[in-house]
């Protein structure tokens, strides 16, 4: 890989090139200018209280080194992680709350712009929270729904309620642990609690708790946040869409969602259909309404709808520096304030709509449920406004790729046999046969430290060159959008052979979009499907599976981490370790997890590593399930996968063309 490059998207490193000639400053000047601090960096400074900010360095410091309270090195490194892991799970879970909330309003009809799309979703994740449903009037159910979540939040006693969807072994292992998560709010307080001046000072005790707050935010708040979503809005299934600066049009009305919530963008994607709002738009002298997105706001509707992406994290500056962005419509997480800045040397109108999150300089525009159509329509009609300001400025870019998206695990498993003999079998076959050798969750930010996009590009080709199936989310999704390699053809072109076989056989890509950051949930329910289906290994721990977050920069990437290593998955994040300067707590993280849960959280910045490491997880666990030995293009028996053609057969199979695809709607 290229290092003197600042991001490895070809468009993206244009419009760097063209903002370096034009003076304009990005993340990545600033993280060229702004290096890490080393103490920091390395989760050995403690500023918990006004006797510090305390600095943990030296020779032996480990040993020797001790704040003015007395706190160890280990104590801090590990109480410092336990807070990311609950501001991470904060934020998931608050997004979750609003989610729910929503679900709760259109029930009752006083959200009047939203509806249950999904009624079989709602009906199947009430029989798992244990809702009847038969009979009764669908808002009834989705109320009762909605309220369940709603005291997942609150609990103070007592379990999640999707506790109970995790294989039974790996709930005995969160039991005789002690890190069942009661309420969510409660585990991220408790947390705040304990990482106070003078409370909790046992490195794994803090960090025990630090996985309790997670599983609150895997099988809580994530978990939560994507069933709810699919209920309103639709479960996905594939659609085909594109991605990359090339989604922007010369002559239409260029509006762009960026954040992670989706309801507004939902109510939007609907107003920029509106014939009355395209005439406006052709009134302003554009030929139309092009809606487009960013982050994982972007990801929600192209799940749904095949909206198209501009990409992930470090594209958002990018994407205003083409110029051709009328406005940016912001909710959520992941948005930088430096944005606004940069909008003003172009036309682009930057609108915050959450009551969370405002920005000086920004047009603040707020979102509340029950009017959400109005909104939706004043910021089209902004964005139109805005169309005839717009100027020749800005680093024109035509390059995008196809791609296709909509991964949802009830797809994956419709996928795998259609309507009538849909289950997780034929993976599982697969697997171990030694024609798909495991599975890698690639996932996470993109960050200007490294060469943005790079390492998911990299770890992408090479693991699917080593027949492992990648399921992926967030910007790790955004990244393979945006570089061409979410497509069927690049199985073809990349993949071992018993990875191509299956997709072609399939007709599927060998990355797999499953959604947002948040829909990181839908990894734990495929890997559960998996162990139900069985073959494998009867609980999460044990699967020859890993999680890999190459370029992770939030918080909300740790809490994902953490839950995924609580629940028996090995995760390799990229960069320097935040808890680097304790041996003890990368000890805990890496070696302890391991042993109680089968699960591991390591840091690792050299990607050739990170991938030697994932193989080398893999090829043990199925060494452990005695497995065939992985040998490329050999393969043991396995049963017929099923066709497309005899899919086709199937009676009354819902979906019908290549895998099942959708075309864009956009
Ligand atoms: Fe220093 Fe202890 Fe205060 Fe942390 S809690 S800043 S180590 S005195
Ligand atoms: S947006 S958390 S940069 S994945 Fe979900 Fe991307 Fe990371 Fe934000």
């Amino acid at each position: 890989m290229d290092k003197a490059i600042k991001s490895a998207g070809t468009s993206a490193e244009q419009i760097i090139e063209w903002g370096t000639e034009h003076k304009i400053e990005t993340c990545f000047d600033r993280a060229e200018k702004m290096k890490p601090c080393p103490i920091g960096e390395s989760g050995a400074c403690c500023r918990v209280c006004h006797m510090g900010p305390c600095r943990l360095v030296g020779k032996n410091a480990e040993e020797e080194a001790r704040g003015v309270c007395g706190a160890t090195l280990s104590t801090v490194a590990a109480r410092n992680f336990l807070r990311m892991i609950a501001a991470g799970t904060s934020a998931h879970s608050d997004h979750a709350r609003d989610m729910a909330m929503t679900l709760l309003s259109a029930a009752t009809g006083e959200a009047k712009d939203f509806k249950i799309t999904d009624v079989k979703k709602l009906y199947r994740v009430a029989d798992i929270l244990q809702i009847e449903f038969e009979g009764r009037p669908v808002n009834d159910v989705a109320k009762d729904v909605a309220l369940k979540f709603i005291e997942d939040f609150g609990r103070q006693k007592g379990e999640l309620n999707y506790i109970k969807r995790a294989p039974k072994k790996t709930q005995d292992r969160w039991r005789k642990w002690g890190i069942v998560p009661r309420g969510i709010d409660r585990e991220v307080v408790e947390a705040m609690h304990r990482t106070n001046i003078g409370v909790d000072h046992d490195p794994d005790h803090l960090l025990s708790q630090g996985l309790r707050v997670a599983l609150a935010d895997g099988w809580g708040g994530c978990m939560v946040s994507s069933d709810i979503t699919d209920i309103l809005f639709g479960t996905p299934h594939p659609v085909k869409a594109e991605a990359s600066f090339g989604i922007f049009k010369e002559d239409e009305v260029n509006l762009v969602v960026h954040g992670h919530e989706p309801t507004l963008a939902e109510i939007i994607v609907d107003v920029t259909y509106d014939p009355k709002m395209i005439e406006y738009a052709k009134s302003k002298g554009a030929k139309g309404i092009n809606l487009g997105g960013m982050c994982c706001t972007a990801n929600e509707i192209l799940m749904r709808h095949g909206i198209p992406t501009a990409g992930g994290f470090t594209n958002q500056e990018l994407g205003v520096m083409t110029g051709l962005i009328d406005a940016l419509t912001v909710d959520v997480q992941c948005i930088m304030p430096a944005i606004v800045e940069l909008s003003k040397k172009f036309h682009t109108k930057i609108i915050t709509t959450s009551k969370k999150a405002m920005i000086p300089g920004a047009v603040h525009v707020e979102y509340e449920e029950h009017h959400a159509r109005e909104i939706a329509e004043k910021i089209v009609k902004m964005a139109i406004d805005n169309f005839p300001n717009r100027t020749k400025k800005g680093s024109h870019i035509t390059e995008k790729f196809p791609l296709i998206a909509g991964f949802s695990h009830e797809y994956i498993e419709y996928m795998q046999g259609g309507r009538w003999r849909a289950s997780f079998r034929p993976l599982n076959d697969a697997i171990m046969a030694g024609r798909v050798r495991g599975v890698v969750g690639l996932a996470g930010c993109d960050n200007p430290r490294v060469p943005s996009t790079g390492l998911h590009k990299y770890l992408a080709i090479e693991l699917i060159k080593n027949d492992v199936l990648i399921v992926s989310t967030g910007c790790g999704s955004a990244a393979c959008g945006t570089a061409g390699y979410l497509t069927p053809e690049m199985a073809l072109e990349n993949a071992g052979p018993g990875l191509r076989e299956v997709c072609e056989a399939i007709g599927i890509p060998p990355i797999l979009h499953l959604g947002a950051c948040v829909d990181n949930s839908r990894i734990l329910t495929i890997v559960t499907a998996m162990a139900a289906e069985g073959g494998l290994s009867d609980e999460i721990g044990g699967m020859p599976a890993v999680g890999i977050a190459p370029e992770w920069m939030s918080e909300k990437a740790i809490a994902i981490g953490c839950y995924f290593a609580a629940s028996g998955v090995p995760v390799i994040f990229g960069g320097e370790s935040p808890v680097g300067a304790s041996n003890e707590v990368t000890k805990i993280m890496t070696e302890v997890w391991f042993e109680r849960f089968m699960g591991a959280l390591h840091f690792e910045p050299d990607p050739e590593k990170m991938l030697a490491m994932a193989l080398d997880y893999i090829d043990k666990a199925r060494e452990m399930l005695k497995l065939r030995k992985y040998e490329p293009g050999k393969f043991g028996a396995e049963r017929v996968l099923m066709d497309m053609a005899a899919r086709r057969e199937i009676k009354g199979s819902a979906h019908a063309g290549v895998g099942g695809i959708n075309e864009s709607e956009s």
